[in-house]
């Protein structure tokens, strides 16, 4: 998968990206990520990227040309699923992930909270996304966010596809209790099914567990009772 991503904060990203299992990605070559800086591409020598709002009001607006000059600068970006972080997108989630893992482009732009001129929404975005109802300084942590969910759901990313597997089994339900060594712990104990040996069991509790723990912590995430 190719992803470009867009930021005034391109240092931001650049650890994260390195690290772990999308660091290994990028090196193995199943990921190919580059951050652009979006000063780049400014309007003037000094880097401006913003300017005063039309209308008036607090804050600075995002100017269209360094977007459109930084877009159009990525190779095969008229294929891409470009897509921008703002508050107000769809929201993300396990099933909008598996989705864009899909996709084999992504442009991702990180707008600035005060907001980007629209007429980038409409000239040069065809999805736009939010991680959750809060607000950010900026798109780049949630851009972090969005390229974690999806890039582990592309295929060869996680090594162990058994636990990609099990999270799609128990799709939106919670995970289940997990213990290792040792099996009693400042008077805490790990509870006896685990160390039986019966998978049968096993699979049973986990289970039980995972519906316990979902209705207990996460109601919503359950399927509506059925009337009588
Ligand atoms: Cl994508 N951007 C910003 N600025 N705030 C957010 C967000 C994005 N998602 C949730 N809050």
């Amino acid at each position: 998968m190719r992803l470009d991503v867009i930021t005034i904060f391109p240092h931001y990203l650049e650890q994260p990206l390195a690290e772990s299992l999308i660091g290994k990605a990028r090196e193995k070559g199943i990921l190919d990520i580059r951050v652009h800086d979006l000063r780049a591409h400014a309007v003037d020598t000094y880097g401006s990227v913003d300017d005063e709002p039309y209308g008036g009001g607090a804050g600075m607006v995002m100017r269209p040309e360094p977007w459109f000059a930084a877009v159009e600068s990525i190779d095969g970006w008229k294929q891409a699923h470009r897509i921008l972080l703002t508050p107000a997108g769809r929201r993300l989630d396990q099933q909008v992930a598996s989705t864009l893992a899909t996709q084999s482009h992504l442009i991702l732009l990180c707008g600035r909270y005060e907001g980007i001129d629209e007429r980038v929404s409409e000239g040069l975005i065809l999805d736009e996304i939010s991680i959750g109802d809060y607000v950010l300084a900026g798109g780049e942590a949630a851009a972090l966010v969005l390229i974690e969910a999806t890039t582990r759901l592309v295929d060869g990313v996680v090594k162990e596809r058994e636990s990609i597997e099990r999270e799609s089994f128990s799709a939106g339900l919670l995970d289940y209790p997990v213990y290792t060594r040792p099996a009693e712990f400042r008077g805490m104990k790990v509870p006896d099914v685990l160390l039986s040996g019966h998978h049968a069991e096993i699979e049973r509790w986990r289970s039980e567990q995972q519906q316990q723990r979902t209705a207990d912590r996460r109601p919503d995430l359950l399927p509506p009772d059925l009337p009588d």
